[in-house]
């Protein structure tokens, strides 16, 4: 039996594309997230990001790995559907966390996110993941843009750094070109959002956002969830997330006591 939420239909677009959008995944965590996000803007982490450069205008801050420290998140990860949710999309056993992702765009926000898949920069890989990204404000033209079917191609997308747009692998040759969806004519899905609805998309789905040219603002949760398939991988260079000291070698899964499992079917 699928989560209330849920259809069949809602899983099949998830294998086939690589993204599909859940109403009202974290309906009742919106408050709460936001005060999560206030209290993440007012104590940012170890990985916090201002994203603009001279000349932009707005305000684009990201943060990630707070879920610890930040009740409302911690909360929100172990109680809200989206481990069930995660389940049945990835069709897993087992979901594990990964790391919680905050971004926040202010209203007059030049700066667009450049498309980009998530999995090359992480230490992880296996076909059974899930990415949700919620708004926590309405929003309309800076909603998530996925290119539907990327997370089946075949080479990786080279990761860059969202600021300087340099390689952060430098050299490496197993990547392809980050390509241009709007002006290749790419199949991209995108969606008017309600706060508490959610996308969910393969960390290897082509993803990117506009600016925030609204007047309000656009504060988006996201959480990274893992399932069975999940395994530790070695990078040519430092991951983003990069968790220090972490320990784990190519092939082991994720370590309990850092990525808790929240869900077992
Ligand atoms: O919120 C955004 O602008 C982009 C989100 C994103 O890239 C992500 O959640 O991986």
């Amino acid at each position: 039996m699928l989560h209330s939420l849920l259809t069949q239909e809602h899983v099949d677009a998830y294998q086939k594309d690589g993204v599909v959008l859940i109403k009202g995944l974290l309906k009742d965590y919106v408050e709460p997230l936001r005060r999560g996000i206030e209290t993440n803007m007012a104590e940012p982490g170890t990985y916090a990001a201002e994203n603009l450069k001279a000349g932009d205008t707005g305000r684009f801050f990201d943060d990630y790995c707070n879920w610890n420290r930040i009740a409302e998140f911690e909360d929100a990860i172990r109680y809200s559907p989206m481990a069930e949710v995660a389940a049945d999309l990835m069709q897993s056993n087992s979901v594990q966390v990964f790391h919680d992702h905050v971004l926040v765009k202010e209203p007059g926000t030049s700066k667009a996110t450049p498309w980009h898949q998530d999995e090359p920069y992480y230490f992880v890989e296996g076909q059974q993941n899930v990415s949700f990204w919620a708004p926590l404000d309405p929003v309309k033209d800076a909603s998530l843009r996925c290119v539907a079917g990327s997370h089946r191609w075949e080479k990786p997308v080279l990761p860059t750094r969202w600021l300087s747009e340099e390689d952060f692998y430098a050299g490496e040759d197993i990547y392809m070109p980050v390509p241009d969806p709007d002006a290749e004519g790419m199949r991209i899905l995108e969606w008017e959002m309600e706060p508490g609805d959610a996308v969910a998309f393969n960390y290897k789905t082509l993803h990117g956002a506009r600016g925030n040219q609204a007047s309000s603002r656009r504060r988006a949760f996201s959480l990274r969830l893992l399932g069975d398939d999940a395994r530790y991988v070695e990078r040519a260079g430092p991951t983003s997330p990069p968790y220090p000291g972490h320990g784990m070698k190519a092939g082991e899964k994720l370590r309990e006591d850092w990525f808790p499992t929240i869900f077992t079917k």
